[in-house]
């Protein structure tokens, strides 16, 4: 068997010597699913094709994973196609912010994965990190802040534009969330006329959540988020705007329905679909509208019925901020402890009762940063679970096991080495050592 992850739809041996030339950038020929390749290694050459650049772009990791210690690649034929079209990870930079350098890097590492999408968590109470030139108290005032009462930071409107062209060379969208209308005590930080009392709120460096709203009723809110996400649209070529909604457990649940709504309208009518966490599913939703499911199977069956499409990101199995275990040092257990076998051992399909394969889009890891700040804090919680996770959303479910993953798993080892992934090595993989 081969060591590749994700694992390919077919692998087909052929016999003869190793290729050890150069990896070519591959033909487009039209037909095949979008993001599939095909490729044949022989001994005197390497032949791929796909559909699209994308397609072109998984063959070329592909071959890459595919040399042995020596750079030679063993002849085989390998048809590939993606299960899912969303194979995300998100990273909060509210809590603790992560600079342009490391967001590059952490997209380096999604593309050799083949997974497509960073969804930016890039506001919350802790932080508001993205500089929106109609509302400039928003950085100014709101980005000072952080967990644990660190320095802060923000992206500058040129930061972001370089972190969505450094990701689109490598095929992953960037996709931008603001939350709302909970989670907002930074924006209250900055424009207090934008809470229920009209009042400034005080930094705050705290992990709770579920204390802040916005104003539902008043207008100005809507000037506001209309502002915000005419500049986010006009900086995203995604298809999406993520505009939140976890938890608005300072809402009325009425005034929360009118809010998603009307905020609904408003990223249409900038052009673009809306993405909510699953909490969006209690309003009347568009079935453009794409709907995260990270908790509650209810909420997730309401956006079936609505006929939306759900990215599955399940506390228990994807939140790569749970600890591995309980004497895990970083982590939450809040969804309870998530080993790497964990992270794997599951399907889209069968997750949620009432949710069938047609009703998935992908799926998402989410790493929420309370507990991490460091680059080593990410490596540690993203790795070796997001491999596991970048599988799930690639490759077909049949004939996937933990026990012949976790050889292959193994076999990352010195490569995350290599690319000095501090990843978690986690006693149940029999890890390969990086060398002599
Ligand atoms: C929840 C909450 C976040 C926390 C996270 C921690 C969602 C969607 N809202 O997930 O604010 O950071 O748990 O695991």
């Amino acid at each position: 068997m081969s060591n590749l992850i994700p694992a390919p739809a077919s692998l087909q041996r052929l016999g003869g010597e190793s290729y050890f030339g150069e990896i070519p950038h591959g033909e487009i020929s039209p037909g095949g699913a979008p993001e599939s390749y095909v490729l044949e290694v022989t001994g005197d050459v390497v032949t791929l094709s796909a559909p699209d650049e994308a397609g072109l772009f998984y063959g070329r990791q592909t071959l890459q994973q595919l040399r042995d210690d020596d750079g030679g690649i063993a002849p085989v034929r390998i048809e590939d196609a993606p299960r899912y079209a969303h194979r995300g990870v998100m990273l909060d930079v509210a809590r603790h912010f992560f600079g342009v350098a490391e967001i590059e890097r952490l997209i380096d590492l999604l593309a050799l994965y083949k997974l497509n999408r960073l969804h930016l968590h890039l506001s919350d109470d802790q932080g508001w990190r993205i500089a929106i030139r109609s509302r400039p108290r928003l950085t100014r005032i709101g980005s000072s802040s952080a967990v644990g009462g660190g320095p802060g930071g923000h992206f500058t409107q040129r930061d972001y534009r370089r972190i969505v062209a450094y990701a689109a060379e490598r095929f992953v969208e960037v996709v931008p969330e603001i939350d709302m209308p909970g989670h907002v005590n930074a924006a209250l930080s900055a424009y207090g006329e934008l809470a229920p009392d009209g009042m400034a709120r005080t930094p705050y460096t705290g992990i709770d959540v579920g204390f802040s709203s916005l104003a539902i009723r008043k207008e100005e809110t809507y000037a506001f988020v209309d502002g915000v996400l005419g500049e986010l649209a006009a900086l995203t070529p995604a298809a999406y705007l993520h505009i939140g909604g976890d938890e608005p457990l300072s809402t009325d649940p009425a005034d929360y329905r009118f809010f998603v709504e009307r905020v609904q309208r408003l990223v249409r009518a900038h052009g673009k679909r809306m993405l909510g966490w699953e909490e969006v599913a209690r309003a009347p939703i568009h079935r453009t509208t794409l709907v995260q499911h990270w908790h509650d199977p209810q909420l997730a069956r309401a956006a079936v019925a609505r006929g939306a499409k759900l990215v599955l990101s399940p506390a228990t199995k994807t939140y790569l901020d749970m600890k591995y275990t309980r004497s895990s040092e970083l982590g939450l257990t809040w969804a309870g402890t998530t080993s790497v076998r964990a992270a794997y051992d599951w399907d889209p399909a069968t997750l949620v009762d009432g949710v069938e394969e047609r009703d998935v889009a992908g799926v998402e890891a989410p790493l929420w940063s309370e507990t991490i700040s460091t680059r080593a804090g990410l490596d540690h919680l993203a790795f070796p679970r997001l491999l596991g996770v970048a599988e799930i959303g690639w490759s077909p479910a049949e004939g996937r096991s933990w026990r012949e993953y976790r050889r292959r798993l193994a076999a990352q080892g010195p490569r995350l080495d290599a690319l000095g992934v501090a990843f978690h090595a986690d006693p149940s993989v029999p890890w390969l050592s990086a060398g002599p």
